[in-house]
């Protein structure tokens, strides 16, 4: 080896030797020029080097600017976050007074008992009326414990609505009444606009009932959630399908999982139940009542375990034992709660490493009694954890059921089910005509 070298360089000597001789003699011009062409090579290569690094300290004056925008952006949603649940708590605070008030003025009446109970008490499947032609055509009940659900929100637009438009011409005073009855039911300053903008398009200046107006009401907030109606088949698509249930402290993630575990059982699927939601042991035992009820397996860790890390066992375990799906329970969190919101994020993280394409749904379950504050949830959890549809619960229990419209119109998310009780059979799914006549208390056999 080292002789071998020793040849080689040998030779190599002998050849620049040669060479040397065989050159021709240069001028003073060429050598000049040659001396000029070997400088201008050298800063060439100085060049290059002074661009390298300037690029890798342009790289890491973006890198540092990269961070500060995400620290600064971070810090926009935890002001963001902070605002909205100032709001939430106002929102509250108003409606608590509201309440107190309507109690104070309301006359002992017998409709007040019914009103207080969640719809879908006095109407569940099997006690309902089987000459129902609704029974026949749909599915149980369907219509009328929706419109049952929604009665109290209903009974709000619809007696605010009743009397006001008689006989009267649809003039710019009336329009302006009629905008400001619907922002006052939920629905939003933009629906509200919308809804008037279009009635003055077509009936301006003539004279329109309570009815003609209800009709036209339902048939815009018709139009505005149609685009948002997908019912969603958890137990088809992608295997194991994940589906995340996201959303703020008592919305109905818990309650939501159950009800549809309910109905996947009934179509067979093979499904898993996570209780990732490790910071109550009330969490667990509630979830694991669903899946027991609904002979589906429940997984959990103990209180304080690592909710990402369950997740993943999760999806493993499914992956092992060949199952159609997974639904992760997760701990209720305000959407200004920067800490909680991370560990979601850490959950969607964690859950892509065994499949980058889950989790294949984030469900954000939205509690209708918040009102308007549904916006801010829908905003946070959208930037958090990419939610990819909506379930609205407690529909029953609220006059506010107007929030739906406004949230169908700010957000282009399929809405899968809406929540009228606490009942498995009271998760149904969502229906843009169906919703816009019980929201307006047009009469089921209007809506046939
Ligand atoms: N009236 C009515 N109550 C509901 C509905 N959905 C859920 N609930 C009730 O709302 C309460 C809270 O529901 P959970 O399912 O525990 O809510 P969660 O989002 O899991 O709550 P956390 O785990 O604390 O964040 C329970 O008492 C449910 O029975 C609904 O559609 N209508
Ligand atoms: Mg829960």
């Amino acid at each position: 080896m080292i002789l071998w070298f020793g040849k080689k360089k040998k030779k190599k000597k002998l050849e620049d030797a040669g060479a040397a001789m065989d050159a021709p003699e240069l001028s003073a011009d060429e050598l000049a020029a040659r001396e000029a062409v070997a400088h201008e090579e050298a800063d060439t290569a100085t060049e290059a080097v002074d661009h390298a690094q300037e690029d890798e300290v342009a790289r890491q004056q973006e890198a540092a600017a990269a961070e500060q925008r995400r620290l600064e952006e971070e810090h926009e949603a935890e002001r963001r976050a902070e605002a909205a649940r100032e709001a939430e708590e106002a929102e509250r605070q108003r409606e608590a007074a509201a309440k107190a008030q309507e109690e104070a003025l309301r006359p002992q009446d017998t409709d007040t008992a019914e009103d207080s109970r969640p719809a879908g008490t006095d109407d569940a499947p099997g006690t309902a009326d089987a000459a129902d032609p609704y029974q026949e055509t749909k599915s149980p009940g369907f219509l009328k414990k929706l419109s049952g659900g929604l009665s109290k929100s209903s009974s709000k637009l619809g007696s605010s609505l009743t009397g006001v438009f008689n006989k009267r011409k649809l003039d710019d005073e009336a329009l302006e009444d009629l905008e400001d009855l619907l922002i006052t039911s939920d629905l939003g300053a933009k629906v509200a606009g919308k809804v008037t903008a279009s009635l003055a398009k077509s009936r301006f200046d003539k004279d329109v009932t309570d009815a003609e107006i209800k009709a036209a009401l339902a048939e815009e907030i018709e139009k505005i959630m149609t685009p948002r109606e997908k019912v969603v088949d958890f137990s088809d698509g992608p295997r194991p399908r994940i589906v995340l249930f996201v959303g703020v402290n008592g919305s109905g993630k818990t309650t939501t999982i159950g009800k549809i575990a309910s109905k996947l059982k009934d179509q067979g699927a093979k499904a898993l139940l996570v209780a990732g939601d490790t910071f109550r042991a009330a969490a667990i035992e509630q979830l694991t009542v669903w899946g027991e009820r609904a002979g589906i397996p429940v997984m959990s860790r103990p209180t304080g375990a690592d909710a990402a890390s369950l997740v993943y066992e999760a999806v493993e375990r499914a992956r092992a034992e060949n199952l159609d799906l997974v639904l992760v329970d997760t701990a209720g969190r305000l959407q200004n709660k920067a800490e909680l919101m991370s560990e979601l994020a850490k959950i969607v993280r964690v859950t892509r490493k065994l499949d980058p394409d889950a989790p294949h749904d984030v469900i954000l379950v939205l509690d209708a009694t918040v009102g308007q504050n549904a916006l801010s949830q829908v905003e946070a959890f959208r930037h958090t954890a990419e939610v990819s549809g909506i379930v609205m619960t407690k529909l029953d229990g609220t006059a506010k059921g107007g929030v739906l419209v406004a949230v169908a119109e700010a957000h282009d998310l399929p809405i899968h089910f809406i929540g009228v009780g606490e009942k498995a059979e009271d998760l149904q799914p969502f229906s843009a005509r169906a919703y816009a006549h019980a929201l307006v208390g047009i009469e089921e056999e209007e809506t046939a």
